[in-house]
């Protein structure tokens, strides 16, 4: 379904790019066919590359050949993309093969890529010349305006954090907040959440979230239902897959937008659309409020096939539904029904609460998940001294399910924040963050598990994507919790 008022909305909303221009020296010597170079750009851009080729020899008397292979890390370049045979496609693998029929001249590459280090190789020439690279020109894009990050005296790993957190959003800041410049390359609702939170704290472009909003507001499935995510080529239409929690999250984005912005019309445009969702996933619950995992259909939650989700699939709904309730108030609705359904629906969660072990347990296995308990936290499901008791055993349940990908992490430092347990997620953001800081990470990742540092859900670690932004939020504690700063004055909610 197409909301043409909403998409002309968020066509009027698109960002201008912002460019830069990085210059590198090729070898400058000749190379036979076979030889290959790797050049290193120092961190990492999205952006284009163009290649100026020179020769030395005869006049070329034909194309000359070359792979050009792109990498976010430098472990990437040890992987054979031949050697990857898991379950997304291998056409996200950043590597060409490109005929230059003109010798000299200066070869762009159309594709935008998302890297720090470019291996080129020469396959082909001829006996009459040999290729010289003599320059590379990197035209680096991203929205993102980095005079319009606040001015915060951070040092030490806080410093570094913060740095790498905001590249790893900034190069994410595109046309629309994209999950990774590598990979998907498009807006994944659930990414966009916690995009928008480091977005308010840095580069504060609250036009690029509205767009979004309305961008998934403008294409939704049948009857209204929002996509997990959206294409904007060759034009915007919405994925045909959802997911439960990312589904909910547009309240909560909406509700978070509007305590930045105070934007009212985005409000009062959009409430309709989150109730249609509360409307809409009425169906998933049975009689006492429990959700059926079967009828919610896909939940997210984390990277993890071994994670049951019942759990979390309850408590983002009700998470989903206190933002929902403040939304409709400000709107002036009645939200009597809006209450008394989360009430039945926070007692149905604390059915999940297994007195023995003082753990949530979700599915008919009673899975113990770390994922479990910081949603049923964040939903507020148990008291702050349940809480915190919960999330100080948790560490000792040594066959919890853990966490893998830096998203499910940013759940655990909120839901520890939430508790007043400020130093400890402290800590914990350092440990983890830090972890991949002391991998020699420029940008944070989409996947991290520092028991398993390269994990991928994929089946092959090249298809994972090293610039991820649901990563980002680093810089969003450090700059909300830890940092002296101006009081907001957005929206009162
Ligand atoms: C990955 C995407 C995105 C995430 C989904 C669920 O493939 O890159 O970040 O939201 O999975």
């Amino acid at each position: 379904m197409r909301n043409e008022y909403f998409l002309r909305k968020a066509e009027e909303l698109k960002p201008a790019l912002f460019r830069e221009e990085i210059v590198l020296d090729g070898e400058g010597k000749p190379m036979e066919d076979g030889e290959e170079v790797i050049y290193d750009f120092g961190s990492h851009y999205t952006g284009y590359l163009r290649i100026d080729f020179g020769y030395e020899g005869h006049h070329p008397d034909a194309p000359l050949t070359f792979s050009v292979q792109f990498a976010e890390i430098r472990e990437e370049l040890d992987l054979d993309p031949e050697e990857y045979h898991g379950w997304i496609s291998r056409s996200w693998i950043q590597k060409e093969t490109v005929h230059l029929d003109v010798v000299p001249s200066v070869c762009q590459l159309n594709r935008r890529y998302a890297f720090r280090y470019v291996r080129i190789r020469i396959l082909h020439a001829s006996g009459n010349y040999r290729p010289v690279i003599r320059k590379l020109f990197l035209t680096a894009v991203t929205s993102a305006d980095s005079r319009n990050v606040p001015a915060v005296q951070f040092t030490g790993d806080d410093l570094v954090l913060d740095r790498i957190s905001q590249r790893t959003l900034r190069n994410c800041m595109q046309e629309v907040f994209e999950d990774g410049p590598k990979r998907d390359r498009r807006l994944w609702l659930g990414d966009l959440r916690l995009q928008a939170l480091a977005n308010y704290q840095t580069f504060r472009n609250n036009d690029l979230v509205k767009r979004c909003l309305y961008l998934f507001a403008g294409s939704t499935l049948d009857e209204g239902r929002l996509a997990s995510n959206i294409f904007l080529e060759p034009q915007v239409e919405c994925d045909d897959q959802t997911m439960f929690d990312y589904t909910l999250f547009f309240i909560n984005t909406l509700c978070d937008y509007y305590r930045e912005s105070g934007d009212r019309e985005t409000l009062s445009d959009l409430q309709p659309v989150c109730m249609r969702q509360y409307e809409l996933l009425k169906n998933c619950f049975d009689t006492t409020g429990m959700i059926d995992t079967e009828k919610a259909g896909r939940i997210f939650a984390d990277w993890n096939f071994e994670l049951d989700k019942q759990a979390c699939g309850q408590a983002v709904w009700i998470y989903a539904v206190r933002d929902l309730i403040r939304i409709c108030r400000e709107c002036g609705e009645d939200t009597t029904e809006l209450e008394n359904d989360l009430k039945m629906k926070t007692a149905a969660a604390m059915r999940l609460y297994d007195e023995k072990t003082g753990m949530f347990v979700s599915g008919p296995e009673q899975q113990i998940s770390w994922a479990s308990q910081i949603w049923m936290i964040l939903a507020e499901v148990p008291d702050r001294d349940l809480s915190e008791k919960i999330l100080r055993r948790l560490p000792e349940i040594k066959d919890a399910v853990q966490l893998n990908s830096p998203y499910a992490y940013h759940h655990y430092i909120q839901a520890l924040i939430n508790t007043g347990m400020k130093d400890e997620a402290y800590t914990a953001m350092h440990e983890y963050w830090g972890g991949m800081a002391a991998l020699g990470a420029d940008t944070f990742w989409e996947l991290y598990n520092p028991e398993q540092p390269y994990v991928s859900p994929y089946g092959g670690l090249i298809v994972n994507s090293f610039c991820h932004a649901w990563s980002c939020t680093p810089t969003y504690f450090l700059r909300k919790y830890y940092a002296e700063k101006e009081p907001d004055d957005g929206g009162d909610i």
